[in-house]
């Protein structure tokens, strides 16, 4: 289903807006695949910025159309980097290998990947998403620019050695397939927990950005709508749908 067709472009302003532009006025069908050399305009969550050299990273976005409620479209972002972290356990050991809620892939606790997903309506009214990924494979620390959230590293910083980027591309698909189908046949009650016991968060002490806000607490679970569930020090349980876990 996925990656039935993939376009490799040499440079694009954001392989997200590209297919999601397309998406909009039905020039690309479920399961369509953009890739990119380069981005000039490579987005993050929250209008951040997604940066990598020309060839270094693997950049690339999904659409699919997962027919579940709108309330819950963020789950897709879980399973996005359940995919992900699936695909890179096969070609990295995978230890050090870490979920952050809600869309990255850490190596101890250094960002690796990060997820993007954008929904939105087709002209007959139907929803899709497009899910962008982007991962770092061949850059050298001096690769990375100063003052990002957290700090970064590549696959080639973990091994030693420059990864094909198409060959993980294919990996990265073929689980993410998987992980899709699953979605279509058993519908959403799986994500949350799958995600959660992959974590390893449950139970943890983290520190979320919300806003400019500082949010301390224990992390209790996570909601079936993907939401991160906080117990904060007065036992108070708080839920929180957007932010940053640190
Ligand atoms: C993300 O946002 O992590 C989602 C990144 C998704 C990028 C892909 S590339 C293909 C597709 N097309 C797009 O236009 N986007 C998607 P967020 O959690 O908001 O993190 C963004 C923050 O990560 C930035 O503000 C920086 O601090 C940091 N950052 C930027 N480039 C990075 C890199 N290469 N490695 C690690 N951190 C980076």
């Amino acid at each position: 289903m996925i990656g039935t067709s993939i376009r490799k472009l040499e440079v694009v302003e954001s392989t997200n807006s590209l297919l999601k532009a397309e998406a909009e006025v039905g020039k690309a069908t479920e399961g369509a695949v953009v890739m990119a050399d380069h981005q000039t305009a490579g987005r993050g969550r929250l209008d951040r910025q997604w940066e990598a050299p020309p060839g270094k990273g693997l950049l690339f976005s999904v659409l699919i159309y997962p027919e579940i409620p709108t309330e819950k479209i963020a789950l897709i972002s879980l399973i996005a980097s359940l995919a992900m972290l699936e695909g890179l356990s096969e070609k990295l050991d995978s230890t050090g290998l870490q979920l952050k809620w809600p869309n990255d892939i850490l190596h101890n606790d250094r960002k690796l990947c990060g997820i993007l997903c954008d929904s939105g309506t087709d002209a007959s009214g139907r929803q899709f998403v497009v899910v962008g990924v982007g991962l770092n494979v061949n850059q050298d620390q001096q690769d990375f620019p100063s003052g990002l959230l957290r700090p970064a590293i590549s696959m080639k910083l973990i091994t030693h050695r420059e990864h094909s980027r198409d060959a993980f591309l294919k990996s990265a698909l073929e689980s993410f397939d998987r992980c899709y189908r699953r979605l279509k046949a058993e519908g959403v009650d799986w994500i949350a927990e799958t995600w959660l016991d992959r974590s390893e968060l449950f139970g943890k002490t983290v520190t979320v950005l919300r806003d400019h806000e500082e949010i301390s607490g224990t992390v209790d679970g996570l909601e079936p709508d993907g939401a991160l569930r906080l117990r904060l020090r007065g036992g108070e349980l708080i839920t929180i749908h957007s932010g940053d876990v640190f």
